[in-house]
C-alpha cells in the first residue's frame, strides 16, 4: 500500500470543506493514517513547497498559506498518490474537470481548497516534513476485504 501527503488549504478551512474532503477519500476506500489541524509556521511552507521558491506566485502563496489553519493528513491504498491526485484535479479549478474536488468545489488557482504530494517521492518527504512516524497509525478498515481483490 502507497501513502500520500493530503491538505485542506486554509480556504478549504475556511468554507466549512474539511468534512468533505475527508468524505470524498474515505468513500473512495482510502485509509486515513494521520491527521492534525495547525497553522504552519514559515519554516514548514518553504519546506513544502520548496520546487516552488523562485516562481513568481509564491510570496502569494506563502502568505495564504501562512494565513489560517490547514487540516493535515496522510492517507493510504493501493497507488494512493495517483488516485488522490486524480481526485483533486488540475491545479487551475477552471481547468478541473467536473467530479474532481477542485473542478466541484473551487474558483481559482490561489484558492484550490487542497494540496495532495505529486509522486511517490514528494509523498515520502512531504510526509517526513508534518508528521512523525509515531504519529501514523496502522489498522484495518473492516472494509478491506471488500475493498481489495
Ligand atoms: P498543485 O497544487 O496542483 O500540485 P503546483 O504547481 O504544485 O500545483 O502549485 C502549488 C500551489 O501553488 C497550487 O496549488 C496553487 O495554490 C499555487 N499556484 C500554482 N501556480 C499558481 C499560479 O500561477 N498563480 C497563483 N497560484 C499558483
Ligand atoms: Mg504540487
Amino acid at each position: 500500500m502507497d501513502r500520500t501527503f493530503v491538505m485542506v488549504k486554509p480556504d478549504g478551512v475556511a468554507r466549512g470543506l474539511i468534512g468533505e474532503v475527508i468524505s470524498r477519500l474515505e468513500g473512495k476506500g482510502l485509509k486515513l493514517v494521520a491527521a492534525r489541524f495547525e497553522r504552519l509556521t514559515e519554516k514548514k511552507v518553504l519546506e513544502q513547497y520548496r520546487e516552488h521558491i523562485e516562481k513568481p506566485f509564491f510570496p502569494s502563496l506563502r502568505h495564504f498559506i501562512e494565513s489560517g489553519p490547514c487540516f493535515l493528513m496522510v492517507w493510504e491504498g493501493r497507488d494512493a498518490v495517483r488516485v488522490v491526485r486524480r481526485m483533486v484535479g488540475a491545479t487551475n479549478p477552471g481547468d478541473a474537470e467536473p467530479g474532481t474536488i477542485r473542478g466541484d468545489l473551487a474558483m481559482d488557482t490561489g484558492r484550490n481548497v487542497i494540496h495532495a504530494s505529486d509522486s511517490p517521492a514528494s509523498a515520502e518527504r512531504e510526509i517526513a516534513i508534518h508528521f512523525n512516524p509515531g504519529e501514523i497509525v496502522t489498522y484495518k478498515r473492516a472494509d478491506e476485504s471488500a475493498l481489495y481483490e
